[in-house]
């Protein structure tokens, strides 16, 4: 095989794989591509949740490892629990790091290839993700912010593993623009106004999300104490409100 043809069965292998846990779409991008992304030109140095996630820190990334494998996991309105933060993490973000470690050992075990699952936080050595999304084909950026993937609009939570090898990126999104068309539910469905002249302002969104936190509700599993967890609802209508995969 040319180098070409190796390149995109190795990048259909990891996909293939990737998509066969259930409810996950996956997307491949060069490392240097997100790094240039949009968000990366924007300061963004927010306050992360201490007790959020317990990802280590990563400060140095692997040099040879200069591919991206974007994790999307549906996020469906029937499982409203994915979302909801309990015991340290949301159930999603739970799910999504059980599948990046399997990943990690399919591509080490039949790819010999290495892979380094990054944190969710950005100030943790992790990638916008949104960015790396939307340049790896998994969807566009609506007029919410989010990511919209052509079946399960917003309702996708992501999570980047980073592997060595040279792979054939996945290809953009073509023709897929709902948000031209529609009459942004999202923005009007938003409980703080946080897009008050039609772009999405961080500081009002995050005033509702800091609310969320204050307003935690005993609704998680039975604990060790015998009673239920304390669990976290984060506020999702400019998501639900969207009518891309409703
Ligand atoms: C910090 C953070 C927050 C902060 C600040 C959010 C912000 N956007 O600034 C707060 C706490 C407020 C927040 C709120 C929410 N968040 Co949040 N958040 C993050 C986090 C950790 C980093 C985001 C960030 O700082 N981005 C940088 C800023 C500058 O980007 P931005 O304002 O979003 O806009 C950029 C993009 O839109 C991009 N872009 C626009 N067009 C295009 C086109 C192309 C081609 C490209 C490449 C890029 C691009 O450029 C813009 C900058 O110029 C990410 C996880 C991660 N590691 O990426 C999750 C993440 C973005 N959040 C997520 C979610 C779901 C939410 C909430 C719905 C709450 C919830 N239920 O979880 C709300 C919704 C906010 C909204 N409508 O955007 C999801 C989004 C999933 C999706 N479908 O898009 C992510 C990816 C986490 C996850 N679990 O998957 N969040």
């Amino acid at each position: 095989m040319n180098d070409m043809a190796t390149k995109t069965s190795l990048t259909s292998r990891v996909i293939s794989q990737a998509e066969s846990f259930d409810g996950i779409r996956a997307g491949i991008i060069p490392l240097n591509d997100v790094l240039q992304g949009p968000s990366y030109q924007v300061d963004t140095k927010g306050p992360i949740n201490p007790d959020g996630f317990d990802d280590v820190q990563i400060d140095n990334w692997a040099a040879e490892a200069q591919t991206v494998l974007v994790l999307g996991l549906y996020h469906s309105e029937e499982d409203l629990r994915l979302d909801y933060w309990e015991r340290g993490d949301t159930w999603g973000n739970r799910r999504l790091r059980e599948i990046s470690e399997l990943l990690k050992q399919w591509l080490r075990d039949e790819l010999d290839v290495s892979a380094y699952p990054l944190p969710y936080y950005v100030e943790k050595g992790g990638l916008f993700l949104k960015d790396a999304a939307v340049l790896s084909g998994l969807g566009i950026i609506g007029k919410n912010n989010l990511l919209l993937h052509p079946a399960w609009g917003p309702r996708i939570r992501l999570r980047s593993i980073l592997m060595a090898g040279d792979f054939e990126p996945t290809a953009s999104l073509h023709g897929f623009a709902p948000c031209e068309t529609c009459d942004v539910f999202c923005q009007k469905a938003c409980p703080v106004k946080a897009f008050p002249d039609g772009k999405y302002s961080r500081p009002n969104c995050r005033q509702q999300i800091d609310d969320d936190w204050e307003d935690q509700v005993l609704e998680g599993e039975i604990g060790e104490t015998g009673k239920r967890n304390w669990v976290v609802k984060f506020c999702r209508a400019c998501e639900f409100s969207c009518p891309v995969g409703a």
